[in-house]
């Protein structure tokens, strides 16, 4: 890479002594559950020990800020991985519940000392749902229990 003399903050993707909060919502629970497969598969492979893991499971994508904030307010996890699947072709109120999930997580990623990661799938329909789950075009929640690590590393350098 080309040496452009100004300080770079590396991070690894290490994840060991992570400690890590995963909320995920049980509505498309099949979906859902493939998402959290995918995540807690990606964080072994980083090297988060599964007692160092915590899964809190919601109704709904609508009640993840809620939860999310109560989790960053108890002070013991590093980090925070949201899942969940709005669907459009099963959802009168989809817009409503993209909306205030993607703008409740956000908010809190941007307010809070931890990171928190946004992997809701947010779909025109199930088989797209299915795809991002594992089925065809990656697993959403394995790349962003990636991301979740990366950004875990990248707080405590930056701190
Ligand atoms: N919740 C989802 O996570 N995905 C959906 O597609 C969905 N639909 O279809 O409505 C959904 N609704 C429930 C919502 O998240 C809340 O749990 C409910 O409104 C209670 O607050």
């Amino acid at each position: 890479m080309m040496n452009r003399e100004v300080e770079e903050i590396e991070v690894s993707l290490c994840g060991k002594e992570a400690r890590v909060a995963i909320v995920v919502s049980r509505f498309n629970e099949t979906i859902t559950e493939a998402l959290l497969n995918g995540a807690l598969y990606k964080l072994k492979a980083l090297g988060v020990s599964s007692k160092t893991i915590t899964v809190v499971r919601v109704p709904g994508a609508f009640e993840i800020p809620g939860t999310c904030r109560q989790l960053i307010q108890s002070k013991k996890y590093d980090a925070i991985l949201t899942l969940g699947a709005v669907i459009r072709g099963e959802t009168p109120h989809f817009d409503v519940v993209v909306n205030a999930v993607a703008s409740g997580v956000a908010s809190l990623a941007a307010n809070s000392d931890i990171p928190v990661l946004f992997g809701v799938l947010t779909t025109e329909n199930v088989e797209q749902a299915m795809n991002r789950s594992g089925l065809k075009s990656g697993n959403k929640g394995a790349e962003t229990a990636e991301a979740l690590v990366e950004m875990i590393n990248l707080y405590k350098k930056i701190k």
